[in-house]
């Protein structure tokens, strides 16, 4: 595994005291950006290996051996029959949702990235938002019942940070609603819920393979599924739905992954243990750095669940900690080089995309608001070490342990 940290890379001392932060005029924690997203980087030689094959066939795209073979990759870890590489998650999620016959209304959460209702939207269909849990951040299946009309054509959930969706409640409201239901796995490979891993809950799944995901083809996505004739029409549908040299029997698109994103998929996979090694230590590290900062919590990966650890994600509590505001901290953490994200935020509801069209008729979204205005990302992932989590958190605390003073300072900036 090739570590992708910033050569800055003198150790850099914690914070320990207000005067010590960047906001209040000390040095930047890290000479270079700690990145949210830093791609997990494989064995450089091996991907030359796959290159050479590459150059060797003369076979650059269109079903080809790598494609061919990481598809079988992704379909063994996530546990089902049929796996169809495509181009990114996002073209995948658009070729299920024709696939499955999706038209009108589509129930969506509106805490995601927003690809997963670009991807409705792009095609037409209506997304129709579905409030989450506070405490998972994934679809309430309580607030699911409550949006599904006679116009529902579908359900898209989210395993959001990897964290399955509540499985069996979803399934029950879109089986007695007749609806097809398709879960956004971007987060997930490698994860599991029940210990069944995700890959083939729903009418088919899909997987995200950019280069900020825990596995990486630079772009890429897959959908997998255990319905053999669904498989079919995505292959022909990311083909523009020819069957042979001139016969198109489906709309299609061009949905393939090239033989160089297969490449680089493989040279992720093989690394896998090595990217979950370096994810669950940082995990851990953060947990234990941050389990006593006033204000502030972690999303916990509780075991036995098999989890990829590739989100760090800190919620805010500001009633727990003198009023400490999410980007107050955000602030304090960008000035130090730490660049960390504000991901969701405020809700695809509220982005300029769709506030005008269905912000309006989103209903409450209560949960999501909250949510979306307490929560942050922090960097880890194999560019990420232990040292660098220390120093990150020990920032995280200073700015906590002074909320009133480091409003103060923004506020005069
Ligand atoms: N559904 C969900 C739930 C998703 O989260 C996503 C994507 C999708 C669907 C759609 O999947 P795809 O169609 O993309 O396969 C990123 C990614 O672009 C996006 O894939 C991802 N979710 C989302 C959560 O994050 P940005 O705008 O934050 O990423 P970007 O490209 O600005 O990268 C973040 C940081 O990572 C950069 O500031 C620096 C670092 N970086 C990035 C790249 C690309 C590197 O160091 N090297 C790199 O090559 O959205």
């Amino acid at each position: 595994m090739l570590s992708s940290k910033p050569a800055d890379t003198a150790p850099t001392p914690p914070r320990e005291g207000l005067d010590d932060l960047a906001i209040f005029g000390g040095a930047p924690a890290f000479a270079e950006p700690r990145h949210v997203g830093r791609p997990n980087l494989g064995d450089p030689r091996r991907m030359v290996e796959h290159i050479e094959e590459i150059f060797d066939r003369g076979w650059l795209t269109n079903d080809g051996p790598l494609v061919k073979e990481f598809e079988r990759r992704v379909a063994d870890l996530a546990g089902v029959e049929h796996c169809v590489a495509v181009s990114s998650a996002t073209v995948g999620l658009q070729l299920v949702a024709r696939a499955l016959g999706f038209s009108g209304e589509v129930i969506v959460p509106s805490f995601t990235f927003i690809a997963t209702v670009h991807a409705l939207t792009w095609l037409g269909f209506e997304p129709v938002f579905c409030d989450i849990d506070r405490q998972t951040h994934t679809i309430d299946p309580a607030a699911l019942s409550r949006v599904v009309t006679r116009r529902t054509s579908g359900i898209v959930a989210v395993h959001l940070w990897g964290q399955p969706c509540d499985v069996a409640r979803i399934t029950k409201v879109a089986v007695d609603h007749d609806l097809p239901l398709v879960f956004d796995a971007a987060h997930a490979l490698g994860c599991s819920h029940g210990g069944i891993s995700v890959g083939g809950f729903g009418n088919a799944e899909v997987f995200s393979f950019h280069a900020t995901k825990f596995v990486n083809a630079a772009e890429g996505g897959a959908v997998t599924t255990n319905d053999g004739e669904l498989a079919r029409r995505l292959r022909l549908m990311r083909n523009f739905g020819f069957v042979e040299y001139d016969t198109v029997v489906e709309l299609g698109t061009n949905g393939k992954m090239s033989e160089l994103s297969a490449a680089m998929g493989l040279t992720s996979l093989e690394a896998f243990d090595d990217f979950i090694t370096a994810n669950r230590r940082n995990y851990l590290r953060y947990d234990d750095e941050l389990r006593d900062v006033p204000g502030v919590s972690l999303i916990r990966y509780d075991r036995p669940e098999r989890h990829n650890y590739q989100y760090i994600v800190l919620e805010v509590t500001p009633e727990a900690s003198m009023d400490l505001s999410r980007d107050d901290l955000v602030a304090a953490l960008q000035a130090e080089n730490v660049l960390a994200r504000r991901y969701f935020h405020p809700g695809a509801h509220r982005m300029d995309a769709y506030r005008e069209s269905y912000g309006a008729t989103a209903g409450p979204l209560p949960a999501t608001e909250d949510v979306a205005s307490r929560v942050l990302t922090l960097p880890t992932g194999s560019a990420v070490d232990e040292a660098d989590v220390v120093t990150i958190c020990s920032i995280v605390r200073v700015a906590a342990e002074h909320p009133v003073e480091l409003r103060r300072r923004l506020s005069r900036q």
